[in-house]
């Protein structure tokens, strides 16, 4: 395998953070482009023939091209040789509990959350209401939609160790990368249990180098005391 076997298009957010997160897990090599997704770069004739969604990230095996974040991050733990520390169930119960993981993550946190407060706050809060408007109304109930889930999550995220068992799986990669832009958009998180597993799961040394590969810093605490 060689390091142009496989492609990573994105930086400086949350999904592309899952798929280089699931590559330094299973230790591959690859070749990360750092395009933003507001910088135009999506938008050329060249990258729109790769991704026609115009949207970071795109990850590239060989000639498979796959558009959305949990797929490439279920890909790559799926198609290359497992390490012993990161956890792929066989059984039934597990596998569902990540898939419940995976989705609520998906859906609860990012679309019905976390991502309709990027469209509708304002610049001055890391939104992009100047594009799809501003909508007050939208940013307040997706932000109580955010906590209700985090309440109702709660219950499920354990004292010590990862969401299921004694090594990660995709289940930390979903949940660990929604309350790091949950953070960003300086949601508090009330929970002691759910901070005590940030903190915990991002002395990872895995977790730390996608961090770089995504935001430039090992830690969110360090990218947003440097961010401009
Ligand atoms: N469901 C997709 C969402 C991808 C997405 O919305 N990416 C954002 C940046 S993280 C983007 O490129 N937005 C540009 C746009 O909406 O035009 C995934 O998880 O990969």
């Amino acid at each position: 395998m060689t390091d142009n076997d496989i492609e990573v298009w994105g930086h400086l957010t949350f999904r592309p953070f899952r798929i280089y997160w699931a590559l330094e897990e299973f230790n591959l090599s690859y070749t990360s482009h750092r395009i933003g997704s507001r910088t135009g770069e999506t938008q050329t004739p060249q990258y729109l023939k790769m991704n026609p969604k115009g949207k970071i990230p795109l990850f590239r095996h060989k000639d498979i091209y796959i558009s959305e974040s949990a797929a490439a991050m279920n890909y790559v733990v799926n198609n290359f040789a497992q390490p012993n520390n990161f956890y792929l169930p066989n059984n039934p119960k597990d596998k569902s509990k990540i898939d419940e993981w995976s989705y609520c993550c998906a859906m609860e946190l990012d679309a019905l959350g976390v991502y309709i407060m990027r469209r509708h706050q304002t610049e001055d809060k890391f939104g992009l209401a100047n594009i799809y408007g501003e909508a007050p109304n939208a940013v307040e109930s997706a932000k109580s939609h955010v906590k209700r889930m985090l309440d109702a999550v709660e219950r499920d995220v354990p004292d010590e160790n990862w969401l299921i068992g004694k090594n990660p799986s995709c289940a930390d990669i979903m949940f660990m990368s929604c309350l790091q832009v949950i953070k960003l958009y300086k949601i508090e998180i009330k929970s002691k249990k759910i901070q005590s597993y940030f903190e915990r799961s991002s002395e990872r040394e895995q977790y730390k180098k996608a961090m770089i590969k995504t935001y430039g810093h090992p830690t969110l605490e360090d990218f947003l005391n440097n961010r401009s």
